[in-house]
């Protein structure tokens, strides 16, 4: 499947920290499933030398970009880095992508595809035809969880918004507001979606196969399922509250 022409120039962008076992082949799995497309590599000057690869990546290949940043601040601020850079040098689709082989480049055409009667593609794993392999029971149960709370407490009709494998189209992200996004962890993709949803923009499920992590480690741990149980909660009370305060007309 190619890449739909209408879409224009797309940029696979993938945060790293510490992810020195990966980088090579996740970045080789995505320039042969989309060719016409280019990667950046966003690292957060991983200790691990994750940064040197990429580097050494680029160097060998022109569709490929590193853009090295400090030190870890999260992978929110590290994706509005990478749609800030997309947008200077003119690309017109930007995809979300972790670099741990759990997001499968081999999807990209499907997620591209459906973005052509879309404004964001998420690729779903709590739809049907969406799957997980490898993941402990645990792993499931919080996410599902963590849906179904975001679900209720929103009041959207999405089933995987936690989910870090998506595509935006560019004028998306020019309507949401990126100044004003501070969360850092899950609830970044969470965010960014109820944004465009309230823009009254066209969200749309597909469902994909997440793969577990075979190398490195986790980045999830309390902090970042607190940010995002607590950051829900105020947005939805704030929605109700905004509500009450102006009745419909
Ligand atoms: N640049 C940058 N990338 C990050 C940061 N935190 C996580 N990442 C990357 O974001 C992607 C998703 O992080 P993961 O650690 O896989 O998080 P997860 O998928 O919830 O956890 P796993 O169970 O390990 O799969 C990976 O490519 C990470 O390397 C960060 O602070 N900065
Ligand atoms: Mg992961």
């Amino acid at each position: 499947m190619e890449i739909p022409a209408e879409l224009g120039r797309v940029l696979v962008i993938i945060p790293t920290y510490n992810e020195r076992d990966n980088i090579e082949g996740i970045v080789g799995r995505v320039r042969e499933a989309v060719p016409p497309a280019d990667v950046l590599v966003v690292d957060d000057a991983s200790p691990d030398g994750t940064g040197q690869l990429a580097d050494a990546l680029a160097k060998a290949d022109e569709h490929v970009q590193v853009l090295h940043r400090a030190g870890k601040e999260g992978l929110g601020p590290a994706y509005i880095a990478g749609f800030r850079w997309a947008a200077e040098h003119g690309y017109d689709v930007m995809v979300e992508m972790d670099a741990d082989g759990s997001h499968q480049p081999e999807e990209l055409p499907r997620l591209l595809a459906a973005l052509e009667d879309a404004d964001l593609v998420l690729g779903a794993r709590w739809i049907p035809g969406g799957k997980v392999r490898n993941w402990p029971v645990r792993r499931e149960a919080l996410s599902r969880g963590a849906n179904t709370y975001a679900r209720l407490m929103l009041g959207i009709p999405l089933h995987d918004a936690t989910g870090g494998f998506r595509a935006f189209r560019a004028a998306t992200l020019e309507k949401i507001g990126l100044e004003e996004v501070d969360s850092r962890g899950y609830c970044f993709q969470i965010d960014l979606a109820l944004r465009t949803l309230r823009e009254g923009l066209k969200v749309v499920e597909v469902p994909i196969t997440f793969v577990d992590r075979v190398h490195g480690t986790s980045k999830m741990n309390q902090d970042v399922f607190a940010e995002a149980a607590f950051r829900v909660a105020r947005w939805g009370l704030a929605d109700r509250v905004e509500r009450l305060r102006r009745p419909r007309r």
